[in-house]
Formats: structure tokens, sequence, C-alpha cells
């Protein structure tokens, strides 16, 4: 594909993203986008943010969980990238307006202490992260009904839209192959998971991000923050809904919806 086409379907995601309105899956009209294109679209959608003075802030995995597949119905883990318009403060607020019909899901995130780059192991990349959070992901798939293929998902920036961090802490001894993760939303919707879900342990994913990254030149620096992805299904919030994510052993995470 050409790079004024791939500049066209970047331009597309990025308007429904910016503005909030939904887009035909991609892949319905463009028989060539394979899912190296679709990452060519993302970073070119990225560079657009970047262009209103967006910050890169660190990188997203998603569906690394089987919850999560089958869910979506899409079964490889993606990558994606966070900006630092889609932070939200722990217990702030966050405002539905302008988004399109938002779900949230628990997490485990890792800021990183130094870069990393290359094939590392599960090991390897733990020993470059500075802190451990609990964290909640927004995320806003720009798609009519929240579906989509793989392709389309990564195209569309693996429907990233905002991030709330708890406090970090150190790895220290911290074993975080199985703890248990849950969520509440509104006091309407609990999910219950282990973070084991995610990958096997967070850590894989961890590693699986520097590997996929570093397969198109690309890696994570220090400073960076890395959501691992979601133990369990997302979960739909409405203005008024409190949501909030517990992981064993870590601070507790929590924001507010309004209209
Ligand atoms: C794609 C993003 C998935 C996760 O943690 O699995 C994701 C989506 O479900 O819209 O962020
Ligand atoms: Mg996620």
């Amino acid at each position: 594909m050409n790079t004024l086409r791939i500049e066209e379907l970047a331009e597309q995601v990025d308007a429904a993203a910016a503005s909030g309105q939904t887009l035909t899956m991609l892949t319905a009209s463009v028989a060539d986008l394979d899912l190296d294109t679709a990452y060519t679209v993302q970073r070119y959608s990225m560079k657009r943010r970047f262009d209103r003075n967006e910050r890169l802030v660190g990188m997203k995995m998603g569906l690394t969980s089987f919850a999560k597949m089958q869910q979506m119905g899409v079964h490889d883990p993606i990558y994606g990238h966070l900006t630092d318009r889609m932070i939200l403060p722990a217990g702030g607020v966050l405002s539905l307006t302008g988004l399109v019909h938002p779900r949230v899901e628990p997490e485990i995130a890792f800021t990183m202490g130094s870069n990393l780059s290359g094939q590392p192991t599960p090991e390897e990349a733990l020993a470059a992260v500075a802190s451990v959070h609990s964290a909640i992901e927004v995320i806003d798939s720009r798609y009519t009904d929240f579906k989509f293929t793989l392709i389309d998902v990564v195209a569309d920036n693996t429907s990233a839209c905002r991030y709330v961090l708890s406090e970090g802490v150190p790895l220290g001894d911290l074993d975080l192959g199985d703890l248990t993760i849950s969520m509440d939303v509104g006091g309407r919707e609990q999910r219950t998971g282990s973070s084991s879900a995610i990958l096997d342990h967070p850590a894989k994913s961890l590693a699986r991000l520097a590997t996929m990254l570093d397969a198109r030149n690309q890696g994570l620096e220090a400073g960076q923050t890395v959501l691992a992805g979601a133990a369990t299904a997302a979960v739909h919030v409405a203005a008024g809904d409190r949501v909030s994510v517990q992981v064993e052993g870590l601070p507790d995470v929590h924001f507010f919806v309004s209209e």
C-alpha cells in the first residue's frame, strides 16, 4: 500500500478518535490492509497527535487474556501507543463527552526504570521495571458497535482512550504471577480475575511487547508507562459510576464518570 493511502487511513482513524464519531471497519473497504500495514496506520495516526502537541508516554498491550480474546473474537496480542492526553489522574473524573462507547478493564501497569529493547526474557523485562501499579484502562473503539478484526483494532491504536494508574510501588519480592484482580463498576457490575490471565504472567506480556516492538525497530524507554493488558472482560461505563480496581498487594485505584 502506498504512503498516501496509509496517510489517508491514519487521518480517518485519527478524526474518529478526535471527534468521538464512529467509523466503519477499514477492512470492509480496504482489501489490501494487512497487519503490518495496520501498525503503520497506527504509527501515522500517532504522528498526527504528536503534531497537535500530544506526547508519547508509553505503550499498551491488548488482547493478552483469554477473557478479552473471547469477548472480542480476536485471538492475538496487539500493542498500541499511550499519550499524555490519555492520562486520567487517580480519583479524577472521566467525562463521557466526545467519547463513543467507553468500557473499562482492570490491568497491571509498569513504569520503566531503564530502556528495554531487543527480545528480552520475562526476567530481563522485569529487571527494567522501576515500579508496578494497579490500573484501569478506558477503551473506546471507534468502530461501530465495538466490533472489529485484528487488523482494524490495530489501525485504531487498539481502542486506547484513557488510563488511570495507582501509586507505583517497587516490585521487591512481589510475584505478579497470580494476584487476584477485581473491578467494581458503579456497584452495578463486578469482575474478578487473576494476573495469571495476562499471558500467564504480566512479565511475559512486557517481554512480548518489547519483542513485538523490536520487529519494527522500536523499544521502550525509561520513564514510560506500560499497560500489560486486561485480566477480565471489559464493562461499559455510564455517567455517575465510580469505577475501582483492586490488585492484591498493590494500592487500589478508582475514578468517577460524568456526562
Ligand atoms: C482492544 C483493546 C484490548 C486489552 O487490555 O485487552 C485491550 C479492545 O478490546 O477494544 O486493551
Ligand atoms: Mg487494555
